[in-house]
């Protein structure tokens, strides 16, 4: 009876779009997806938690701005196609028996894991494009977690289907026709059009015998097509909060270019952080403290020191970014008036909660462009951009360049 019942639905669902080949052309699209975002979410997380003994790049300087707008752009565009690559498939939850042998059962469970993780993935990064966070764990952890899963379960789910991927591959359109399976263990996943449902019986059967073939609503094209437009109109109207060029049509992004104090956005501003009083107080110094001798450095200080220049962008996790003219002290300065060159650096602000510190490492406070910037695109830094100084590196991510800071420590 259940089964009859399922294969009723089955013939409801069928349809020439909902075919293998769109299954492997949807999944080639989103394992390649997942992998750019993957590698750069991995770029992302290591800079943030080095592995001991690990060093970065530091040049070019929007290298940090490119892999995680390619990050953020990439898993945008994923969103319509994993929907599209579900629409596909899903009508083999309906099938009957659901498991036919252990392998059918593991590989059921574990596609299950795989669209499970993929969807929370997917929903969580957009929730935090938007600094959204509507849950009770920590974002970082558990989308780093769940990547190493998708992952996984990803290359699994791409070696048990290989016959199928090896047989669409090539668009030789001969095996078009015949057999048109998403095989798994023995033989499950029939992803054909049934002609009839089976296991009907009596006045059911009869009605469906009578019943006419309802033409195919869309085409395997149509839903290609649609589908690529749907990624590209997200990307179009999201990809402008870090590409200038697209910056006219960021309509949805959560992040406008320009938008902000000094032509670059904020994420907390000086109110939120409650840092006002502090930054504004004449009496703020920063102390710079290595191994033997430590300074407190005024603003007048910092200002009669040497100057440098440097054009780098603010490369946010979230996705947006900015490039912007800096003018301050360079790290390099700072260390040598403690005679502490080449050295990692604990780097604090006043003020409390998240990203108030960073561990600003070896290689770039080496670089000659790592700042404790006091002047942002030709004016005084605003104190939304974390007066009376902050500090400023290339190819590093947003969270890591700390505001409103107090102290420089040798580590
Ligand atoms: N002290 C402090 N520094 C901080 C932050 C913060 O919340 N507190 N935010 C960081 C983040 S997430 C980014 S992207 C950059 C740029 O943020 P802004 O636009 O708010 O300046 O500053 C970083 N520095
Ligand atoms: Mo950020």
């Amino acid at each position: 009876m259940i089964g009859s019942t399922l294969s009723l639905v089955r013939t409801a669902l069928a349809s020439p779009a909902r075919h293998p080949r769109t299954a492997v052309v949807l999944g080639r699209l989103l394992g390649l997806g997942f992998l750019i975002c993957f590698g750069t979410g991995l770029f992302s997380h290591l800079l943030q938690d080095p592995l001991p003994g690990m060093a970065f790049l530091t040049r070019p300087v929007w290298l940090y701005r490119l892999t995680q707008g390619a990050h953020v752009i990439v898993g945008t565009a994923l969103i319509p196609l994993l929907l599209a690559k579900l629409w596909t498939v899903y009508p083999l939850l309906f099938a009957w028996p659901p498991v036919r042998s252990v392998a059918g059962l593991l590989e059921r469970a574990m596609i299950a894991l795989l669209v499970a993780a993929a969807f929370v993935e997917l929903a969580t990064g957009l929730a935090n494009t938007f600094q959204w966070y509507p849950w009770p764990f920590r974002f970082r952890e558990t989308h780093f977690a769940l990547a190493w899963a998708i992952v996984g379960a990803l290359a699994i789910h791409i070696g048990v289907k290989l016959p199928v991927i090896v047989r669409w591959w090539r668009r030789s359109g001969s095996t078009d026709a015949d057999g048109a399976l998403l095989p798994v263990a023995d033989g499950e996943g029939d992803l054909r059009p049934e002609p009839r449902a089976k296991g009907v019986t009596g006045a059911i059967q009869r009605r469906l015998e009578r019943a006419p073939v309802p033409p195919a609503a869309v085409s395997r094209r149509t839903v290609l097509i649609g589908t690529g437009l749907a990624s590209a109109a997200v990307v179009a109207t999201t990809a402008g909060e870090t590409l200038p060029a697209l910056a006219p049509l960021n309509v949805l992004a959560p992040r406008a270019l320009r938008y902000g104090p000094q032509g670059l956005p904020v994420n907390r501003t000086a109110a939120e952080a409650r840092v006002q009083r502090t930054a504004l107080d004449p009496a703020w110094r920063l102390v710079v403290r290595g191994p033997e001798r430590s300074v407190a450095l005024s603003l007048d200080d910092l200002r009669a020191m040497p100057q440098t220049d440097a054009g780098l962008p603010i490369a946010c996790v979230e996705g947006w970014s900015t490039q912007a003219a800096w003018r301050g002290v360079a790290v390099r300065d700072l260390a040598d008036l403690v005679g502490a060159r080449d050295r990692e650096w604990l780097v604090r602000s006043f003020a409390a909660g998240a990203y108030s510190s960073t561990v600003l490492q070896r290689e770039f406070a080496e670089d000659p462009l790592t700042l404790i910037a006091l002047e942002l695109n030709g004016e005084v830094l605003h104190v939304d951009h974390g007066y009376p100084a902050r500090l400023i590196s290339p190819a590093r991510p947003g969270v890591l360049q700390t505001k409103w800071l107090r102290s420089l420590e040798v580590r």
